[in-house]
């Protein structure tokens, strides 16, 4: 047995180290209790002084919260501001011009330095090539594009002239990205020819290209694209335009756009329980305060650190900690291309090593994955490397197990290294519940506390505060500025799913279960409490894999459930009927494979169920529901022991068991 299985539970805690907590922004637990007294005493006073001494306003505000049509929110609302500028410029004001912004490694391992007056320039160029194409305020823009600079010099360049943009993950299929491009009103595509990941090249422009021919996209009238690998692209003279001859052209010096701190920086799709994913509309002034506030205390950010976060630009996670945070903050920051298994499960350690790493951010699936890889090879264990400059560690997007937490904070951080499980969703635009790295005393497996500012709080079915050591729903009670503003096109679904009436309609739902410690109040994350699955951190509905399934034309019905994953945290298992005679062994794992491919069609690999069962037909409840319960322990291939007295066709729990 390993080491890391046999910590079933752990009830250590770590206390920050002292010379940490001694200089951090966020000093002791008396420092948060004083921010959180603060925000207590005079909530709005409490943001306003944040927003005036974190951001420049081009027009400051006088307004704080707007409540008048809640839960429409407004922060700041009279106030002016430009997300470039204060990412940019302001760097460039403050002394950072020459430091560098990004580190940037290829898939190939190669760097380059891009110091903040570079990256100010190109974001200028850019920008003035996006207003020569006649895009400007108020437009939205698809960015589908690679890990790169020029993906966050995409994002930055439409902040800058105040369009809004959409990020798609270059993961998604054509389908997925289409419907994306309708549903947000593109008038353009960023992309690139090809992207580089472990050595392969995917192509992108392609599957903009096809996307387009779907129909309902004409609105988008040009498609720019980076030229990443020099692989051969199709051309739609007069649509399609290079990246670097746009930019070229241009002038460096772009003056930003003052937009109202309101004005939606970006739209950015997730999944719900539901329907087609949900366009989670941000603000900029609420939006862009947390994220530098974030980086400032969650990740005690000081002048000399290098920040790695290894998020995907096309989550949130690389929204806020790549492309807005760091940046506002003014860091230095590493930002890499390929995956954490080419050349070898190294790659992450040789990375912190050589780059010398202060603060390294990633997500459990990643971890526990490079675990598995360290105990099959010595050679690509951690040991093997000179950690020795990292600081901080932070984990995000599912829970971390305490196994997990205890080799990470050991074998990377050395003992030595805070590891902080940061709690947060692409609705809540940054961290809610975290821990603090020269405050928190750590307890494995727990996200601790929310943030100075955050009402979180744990309610039952109908609202009421549950006490602590009970499990409940996890909800914040009051608005805060980065919070999602309404889902694009679609404010009754926001009302409905954000603030539902059940729960008195003033509590924002999470989406989440969640437990208080008894005696430290300590927040534990029991995952999804809706039809959300989340796979290696990756939000989906089991709604939208079920709906692909159903597309192809030999499925009859299919009925999806998570199960619990060793390493990518839960994992997605398929119940599917066919409109043929159920398969027999054979032929079950061909047409396994062919619908395992179709969903990475309709929607993109990360959708692929790992398991597929076929059945005559599906559990279900004489007025004809499925019951999904009952498929989850299916899934798990445990005991039935819940009542299956409602079930119609009890057989047919026999025959889906036998089918694994
Ligand atoms: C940032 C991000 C949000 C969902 C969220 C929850 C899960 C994220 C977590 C966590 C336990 C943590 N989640 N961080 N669960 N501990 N530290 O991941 O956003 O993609 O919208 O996912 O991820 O279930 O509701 P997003």
């Amino acid at each position: 047995m390993s080491a890391i299985e046999s910590v079933l539970q752990e009830n250590r805690v770590f206390p920050p180290p002292e010379a940490l907590a001694k200089q951090a922004t966020i000093s002791g637990m008396a420092g948060y209790n004083a921010l959180c007294a603060e925000a207590e005493r005079d909530y709005e006073g409490f943001w306003a002084r944040l927003g005036r001494e974190n951001l420049h306003w081009s027009k400051p505000f006088s307004r704080v919260l707007d409540e008048s049509n809640a839960p429409f929110y407004k922060w700041f609302d009279d106030g002016e501001l430009n997300a470039s500028y204060n990412c940019l410029d302001r760097n460039l004001e403050n002394g950072n011009a020459d430091k560098t912004a990004i580190i940037f490694e290829t898939d190939d391992g190669k760097v380059t330095h891009i110091s903040y007056r570079e990256l100010h320039a190109r974001v200028c160029r850019f920008a003035n090539g996006l207003k020569s194409l006649g895009i400007a305020k108020g437009d939205r823009v698809v960015i589908y594009m690679p890990m790169s600079v020029e993906g966050v010099v995409a994002m930055q360049a439409c902040a800058r002239i105040g369009a809004t943009h959409s990020v798609v993950f270059g993961g998604f299929s054509s389908k997925s990205l289409h419907e994306r491009i309708v549903d947000v009103g593109a008038v353009a595509v960023i992309t690139a020819d090809e992207q580089m990941r472990g050595g392969k090249a995917l192509p992108l422009k392609n599957i903009v290209d096809e996307a387009l021919t779907l129909g309902g996209a004409e609105a988008v009238r040009k498609v720019i694209v980076y030229r990443r690998t020099g692989g051969q692209v199709a051309w739609q003279a007069g649509r399609d335009l290079w990246m670097h001859e746009l930019a070229d052209a241009q002038s460096a010096e772009c003056p930003a756009v003052p937009v109202e701190a309101e004005h939606p920086l970006f739209i950015l799709y997730t999944s719900g329980s539901t329907g087609k994913p949900k366009g989670v509309q941000h603000s900029t002034g609420g939006y862009l305060l947390w994220a530098k506030m974030t980086m400032l205390w969650t990740f005690d950010l000081k002048p000399h650190d290098v920040f790695w976060c290894t998020a995907d630009i096309g989550w949130v996670t690389g929204h806020t900690y790549i492309a807005y945070g760091p940046l506002a903050a003014g860091a230095t920051q590493v930002m890499f291309e390929g995956v954490p298994t080419y050349p070898d499960a190294g790659r992450f350690w040789e990375m912190i090593q050589r780059l010398k790493v202060t603060i390294f951010y990633t997500a459990p699936t990643a971890i526990r994955s490079l675990i598995k890889a360290a105990e099959a090879d010595s050679k690509v264990h951690p040991r093997q490397y000179d950690l020795s400059s990292l600081r901080l560690l932070g984990s995000v997007g599912e829970p971390i197990n305490p196994e997990a937490w205890m080799w990470y904070h050991t074998n990377i951080g050395g003992g030595r290294c805070p590891v902080l499980d940061t709690f947060w969703q692409t609705e809540t635009g940054g961290h809610v519940i975290t821990p603090l790295p020269g405050a928190t005393p750590l307890v494995p497996g727990s996200c601790t506390l929310p943030l100075p500012g955050i009402a979180a709080a744990i309610v039952d079915e109908t609202g009421q505060d549950v006490p602590n050591g009970n499990g409940g729903i996890l909800v914040i009670k009051r608005p805060w500025p980065a919070m999602i503003r309404t889902i694009w096109g679609d404010p009754e679904r926001f009302k409905k799913s954000y603030f539902p009436p059940e729960l008195g309609g003033t509590l924002y739902l999470a989406g989440d279960g969640s437990i208080r410690d008894k005696d430290t109040g300590y927040f534990t994350i029991m995952g999804r409490i809706d039809d959300v699955l989340n796979v290696s951190g990756h939000r989906m509905g089991t709604m939208e894999i079920e709906s692909a399934l159903v597309a192809n034309p030999i499925v009859a019905e299919a009925a999806v459930v998570g199960r619990p994953d060793d390493t990518t945290g839960e994992a997605i298992c398929a119940f599917v009927v066919l409109k043929r005679a159920r398969p027999n062994d054979e032929e079950a794992k061909q047409i396994a494979t062919e619908l395992r491919n179709w969903v990475g069609k309709e929607i993109g690999p990360i959708a692929k169920p790992k398991e597929i069962r076929f059945g005559d037909n599906l559990p279900k409840t004489r007025s004809g529901k499925i019951m999904r319960r009952l498929l989850r322990s299916l899934a798990k291939n445990e005991e039935i022991t819940q009542d299956t007295s409602t079930l119609e066709n009890p057989a047919i729990l026999e025959q889906l068991k036998q089918a694994r």
